[in-house]
């Protein structure tokens, strides 16, 4: 019987091993590969994969049978951050401590890395074993993780945030970009868990809404994040995050307000994960390693 901390590493090992493996064994430039590979391997949480590998383990089933769609999922989160962080965008020289990929690489290959690893995801999910994975179910999470990742999930996100930048939203718009930005994202290992498993629809209801508020929490706490290292002694935020023109949870509520918005959408998430009346022990520590995370 594994420990949430063995359960977490051992999900990690798995995705960043098999991650490792497919990208260098594609017969693609070997620059292209490199540049790939850097940001894959750049030390990220690795929460998606985990998410799906918990919902596998709550089912009871064979977390083998979902490596291929969290390392798809794990991908298209990379090419995301590497796009966010390019000139054009973000322009941030750092990302998780280290380069930024168009840093290192170039913007032009930086570009073609995160199209690379978008595209790749899909294939990686089509080439599943069929005697494991029927073709129909991968239809499935191929629609799934488009949804999450596309016009109507993460770009629709990305592009609601750029269009809200120096603009005061409320908190109902806020909540409506994050759960495109980021939210869709973090719902798609879950709902491929479920997939995987053949899991009722009660059960789908109870665990869409589980990942949901969990998705919300997840933004909550990056924001908290962003200025709780940079809290003066009466407890007002400073520092540049909080300065720019953005509205954030903690720009709307205020640091106590969004860790008591935080903890309400964590104690939510975990009522629909006792309510499914599934193994629950990983999705709840999940849980409490979102409502507590300090990075
Ligand atoms: C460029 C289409 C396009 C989309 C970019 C995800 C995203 C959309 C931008 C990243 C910027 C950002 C800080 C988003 C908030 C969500 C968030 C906290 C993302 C980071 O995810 P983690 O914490 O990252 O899972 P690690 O480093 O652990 O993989």
């Amino acid at each position: 019987m594994l420990t949430f901390k063995q359960f977490m590493e051992q999900s990690s090992k798995i995705v960043n091993d098999e991650m490792g493996g497919l990208v260098s064994s594609l017969r693609a430039p070997e620059k292209l590969k490199e540049s790939m590979i850097y940001s894959l391997q750049g030390g990220g949480k690795r929460i998606r994969p985990l998410l799906l590998f918990a919902t596998l383990h709550a089912f009871n089933k064979e977390i083998n049978i979902g490596v291929r769609p969290a390392c798809a999922v794990e991908m298209i989160h990379t090419y995301s951050l590497i796009h966010d962080d390019l000139p054009c965008m973000d322009d941030d020289d750092l990302r998780r401590g280290q380069p930024t990929n168009h840093k290192v690489y170039g913007e032009d290959m930086a570009v073609l890395a995160g199209d690379a690893l978008l595209t790749y995801a899909f294939q990686i999910i089509s080439e599943m074993n069929e005697v494991v994975v029927s073709d129909a179910i991968k239809i499935q999470l191929i629609r799934e993780l488009s949804i999450a990742a596309g016009p109507e999930g993460m770009v629709a996100g990305q592009v609601a945030d750029m269009e809200g930048e120096r603009k005061s939203l409320s908190g109902e718009e806020l909540q409506s970009i994050h759960e495109r930005k980021t939210g869709k994202m973090l719902m798609f290992p879950v709902i491929a868990g479920a997939i995987l498993s053949n899991a009722t629809s009660e059960h789908l209801s109870h665990l869409t809404q589980f990942a949901w508020k969990l998705g919300i929490a997840f933004q909550i706490q990056d924001d908290i994040l962003d200025v709780i290292g940079n809290v003066d002694l009466i407890g007002k935020p400073v520092g540049s995050d909080i300065e720019n023109d953005k509205t954030t949870y903690v720009k709307l509520y205020g640091v106590t307000g969004a860790k008591e918005k935080l903890q309400q959408f964590i104690s939510e998430a975990k009522q629909h994960i006792v309510s499914c009346g599934l193994r629950d022990d990983m999705l709840l520590s999940i849980c409490d390693f979102v409502g507590n995370r300090n990075f």
